[in-house]
């Protein structure tokens, strides 16, 4: 039994997230906690919400509230919506907690004694107007290339220039269009990360297994003339985690707070904490503090360093996971884990486009599970996951898939069986009867395939793995189609028995496999008929798990075929943008 730490990338609490988000991290970390648990490992699954920054200022002044109230209210919607897709965390926690101050701050005063960190003086345009320094992106004007009037301080989205704000013709800030802008100038703090340039990519190469989006990522950061250039971790904003060195003030750095992709990593260790504080972590050993209990996930003096630890993000994410938050690890000097594993993601496209939060572009969690039960989502999404290449949402191939592979094959397979019985032998699995070479050689089969597919599920191969799971379904479809009890039941009743009880044997097994994919299907099939989800050993031995007289009971249909009307209704519905 191993010991396996997932982390999910955090998402950013202004606004519920889009499916988009949602298949690029949380639902694939999930999908690997829920199969490790399954395979009886330990497992430690955290996400939380990323709290800090401009645009949470900025969304909370547009819903009229308070910064830390608004937060407090999307952490809770993000928390019930987790909760609707059956997102397993341990504990999903808030980048502004407590615990989170506290080790971002630690970091920064351990990067500081180590000498990594370095105070730079510059200038950045203050709005009167708003009373608060404008980050580059919030900075409008004309393009001085194309002409473009809107313009943003760092690039124009017309015509692609890398802009500086002081480029822009006529700048305006984005927050209130006030022209009344001056540069003023400002102190910040630097982590030196060149400086350990040479180490990461130590660390890098010695990644060999990792996937090569990640890799190609980090290496051309790592290799690119301005890549690893030192980079300010703090910021001009009210809102956000106050400047300390450690437990003592920072000199000159008063009112000032830490850049939020500075503390949004820390918050994956600060999380364990916040978990042990809520109460749901296992008891301490006798004698060992509260503390010791998240300390023994991340720490490799006190028991991490048997850890495997796993993170999951869209590639966007990748560099700071593979080189900032590193350099904030290494650079402290103390024994935290490392992640061992960076399954990245590309992007899943919205029917001829992109998703898009601030346009309100595509299909939102909320709505999603507004129209359909987590599972059609869960199914698609995954076994549709952008893993080599982007992938693209349309409503026609949404229906397509999910009418086929879980209502004609999963749904149609255990209703038929169950049915089946029902009327010949009544809701018992039957006795009687012999297996013959269509069992054996479907056993052979299916071994072949659970071992790929756990394999794949190892591997995290994500599609492979939903289409062996697909596979295996549709060979059980096949056995009964060839099998056909109820034709046995005329001449051999015996012999129909047996399929019977064979084919009512396949309901658990595929429960088992499915949950990672389909968790409420596979609990309804186990309820169903009476068993508890467990991970088959072999096949044979999965098999003759429901013996003879053991009840059951038919269940609800698993899985309603998504008709064209609402089909044709939703893609009008979600044409637009978000009302
Ligand atoms: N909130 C970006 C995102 O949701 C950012 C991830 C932080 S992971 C520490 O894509
Ligand atoms: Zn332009």
């Amino acid at each position: 039994m191993a010991r396996i730490l997932i982390t999910s990338a955090i998402p950013y609490i202004n606004g519920i997230k889009h499916l988009g988000n949602l298949v690029g991290s949380q639902l694939p970390a999930d999908l690997y906690a829920r199969y490790m648990r399954a395979r009886g490992h330990e497992v430690l699954f955290l996400c939380a919400t990323d709290e800090h920054g401009t645009p949470a200022e900025l969304a909370a002044a547009k819903a009229g509230k308070p910064v830390a109230d608004y937060c407090a209210e999307m952490w809770a919607v993000q928390d019930e919506l987790g909760k609707g897709f059956r997102l397993s965390f341990d504990h999903f926690g808030r980048s502004s907690s407590p615990r989170n101050h506290r080790l971002t701050q630690h970091f920064a005063g351990r990067l500081a004694d180590a000498n990594l960190i370095r105070e730079v003086s510059e200038k950045q345009v203050y709005s009167v107007a708003d009373g608060r320094f404008l980050p580059d992106r919030y900075i409008e004007g004309t393009c001085p290339n194309c002409g473009y009037d809107k313009a943003r301080g760092d690039q124009c989205e017309n015509c692609t220039k890398q802009l500086d704000p002081t480029d822009l013709i006529e700048p305006r800030s984005a927050i209130s269009g006030s022209t009344d802008l001056e540069v003023r100038e400002t102190k910040h703090l630097y982590l030196r990360q060149s400086e350990m340039r040479d180490q990461l990519r130590d660390w890098i190469d010695s990644k060999t297994d990792w996937p090569v989006l990640t890799t190609s990522i980090a290496r051309k950061w790592l290799d690119d003339g301005d890549g690893l250039q030192d980079r300010g971790i703090t910021r001009d904003l009210d809102w956000g985690i106050p400047v300390r060195r450690g437990t003592e003030g920072w000199p000159g750095m008063e009112g000032k707070v830490f850049y939020v992709w500075f503390d949004a990593p820390i918050e994956y260790i600060a999380c364990a904490a916040e978990w042990v504080d809520a109460g749901k972590g296992p008891a301490p050993d006798p004698g060992a503090d509260k503390d010791s209990v998240w300390e023994r996930w991340w720490r490799t003096d006190k028991g991490a360093d048997d850890v495997r630890y796993v993170q999951f993000m869209g590639k966007d994410n990748v560099p700071f996971h593979t080189l900032s938050f590193p350099a904030t690890i290494l650079g402290s000097g103390e024994p935290w884990k490392l992640v061992d594993y960076i399954k990245s993601f590309n992007y899943l496209n919205y029917d001829g486009g992109q998703f898009s939060t601030s346009q309100g572009r595509g299909v939102f969690m909320d709505q999603a599970l507004d129209i359909l039960p987590s599972d059609y989502w869960r199914w698609w999404l995954l076994s549709h996951v952008p893993e080599t290449s982007d992938s693209e949402f349309t409503w026609d191939g949404f229906q397509q898939d999910v009418n086929k592979d879980l209502a004609d094959v999963l749904g149609n397979f255990v209703s038929r069986i169950t049915k089946f019985c029902r009327s010949k032998f009544g809701e018992i699995v039957p006795e009687g009867g012999a297996y013959g070479p269509k069992e054996t050689a479907l056993i052979a089969d299916l071994q072949t395939r659970l071992d790929r597919y756990q394999g794949h599920m190892d591997a995290i191969e994500i599609r492979k793995a939903a289409a062996e799971l697909r596979a295996i379904w549709v060979a059980g479809n096949e056995y009964l189609q060839s099998a056909a009890p109820w034709t046995a039941f005329k001449e051999d009743p015996d012999r129909a028995a047996a399929i019977t009880r064979f084919a009512l044997n396949l309901i658990p097994f595929y429960a088992a496999l499915s949950e990672p994919f389909i968790p409420d299907a596979a609990q309804q099939m186990a309820d169903a008929m009476g068993t508890d989800l467990i991970w088959p050993e072999t096949v044979e031995r999965a098999l003759s798990r429901l013996a003879p007289g053991h009840a059951f009971t038919v269940p609800d249909v698993l899985f309603a075929k998504i008709a064209d009307e609402d089909r044709e209704a939703w893609a009008a519905r979600f044409a637009g943008t978000r009302g």
